[in-house]
């Protein structure tokens, strides 16, 4: 990751803080970005530097070069030590998506290229999604004879509904940034050249939101996908309630009766 310095083999993961929006950017461009041991590593540990730092609201991840992710390095995997592909996920993919799926502050997926394998399943595990005209996605795992993982089996029928799902998963056929916009598998597709400065849009508008509610509502939505309609009504109650305690809700209603922009918190 950016600043470990010394002797340290090439950071693989740049994580860069501005205006309360982290920016963390998959940096192998001349593998297409493809996830090694250590850039899972650094990814990990970028997702829980963002998590501990209070001036972060909002969260940005997109590849450099060409590609958003090639998922899985497949010339580690040919090394003699390479980990049995069970631990790995266990140990390495796993986490991050977890990270990212807990984390309290929204991430945007700047879609910039092909998201291939695990890099298609980092693109789900975003909240928001969007790609460059030129982006692609690819379950690609039946290609080499594995199970679409990182969450994938999970997220692509929450996404785009389990017809789609399967037709994607068994079919592995490359989904194109339109039809991806189309089908509700990606928020928004704009030209390669707009595409940092509109998710940098988004995730401003996000980063200026009450971080609470933020917080909360993607806690509630995640919780969503597994409960029915009372237990939905009774955690938005409890959620409710937390959000009700904030400062920022006093601050959004003094904001709205004073006919100017709320200045959340984040308390
Ligand atoms: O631990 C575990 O294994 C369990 C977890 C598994 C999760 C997974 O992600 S499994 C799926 C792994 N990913 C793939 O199977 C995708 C492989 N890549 C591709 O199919 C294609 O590269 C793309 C469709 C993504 C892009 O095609 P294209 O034609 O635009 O580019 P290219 O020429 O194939 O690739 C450019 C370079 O990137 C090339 O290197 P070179 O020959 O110029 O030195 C290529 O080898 C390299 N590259 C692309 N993907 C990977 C990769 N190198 C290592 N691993 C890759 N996944």
């Amino acid at each position: 990751m950016t600043g470990t310095g010394g002797d340290a083999a090439p950071a693989t993961i740049q994580l860069a803080v501005a205006d309360g929006v982290a920016t963390i950017t998959l940096d192998r461009p001349e593998a297409l970005n493809a996830l090694t041991v250590p850039m899972k590593q650094e990814l990990l540990a970028a997702l829980r530097r963002v998590e501990r730092d209070a001036t972060v609201r909002a969260v940005i991840l997109t590849g450099a070069g060409r590609a958003f992710c090639a998922g899985q390095d497949l010339r580690e995997r040919l090394e003699p030590d390479a980990a049995p592909l069970g631990e790995e996920l266990r140990q390495r993919y796993n986490p991050i998506i977890r990270a990212m799926r807990n984390l309290p502050k929204p991430i945007v997926g700047a879609i910039n290229g092909v998201a291939a394998g695990a890099g298609a399943s980092l693109a789900f595990a975003c909240d928001l999604r969007i790609a460059a005209e030129e982006a692609s996605f690819a379950l690609a795992f039946g290609r080499v004879g594995l199970v679409p993982d990182s969450g994938a089996t999970y997220s692509l029928p929450r996404l785009v509904g389990t017809a789609r799902a399967a037709q994607i998963a068994l079919l592995n056929d490359a989904i194109p940034a339109p039809e991806a916009e189309r089908i509700g598998l990606v928020n928004r597709v704009v030209p390669g050249a707009m595409l940092i400065d509109e998710a940098r849009a988004m995730a401003a508008k996000l980063a200026a939101g009450a971080p609470l509610a933020s917080a909360l509502t993607k806690r509630a939505l995640n919780a969503a996908w597994d409960r029915d309609l009372d237990a939905a009504l009774e955690y938005e109650a409890h959620m409710q309630d937390l959000a009700g305690r904030s400062a920022d809700h006093a601050e959004g209603i003094a904001a709205f009766m004073e006919k100017r922009a709320p200045r959340f918190t984040g308390e």
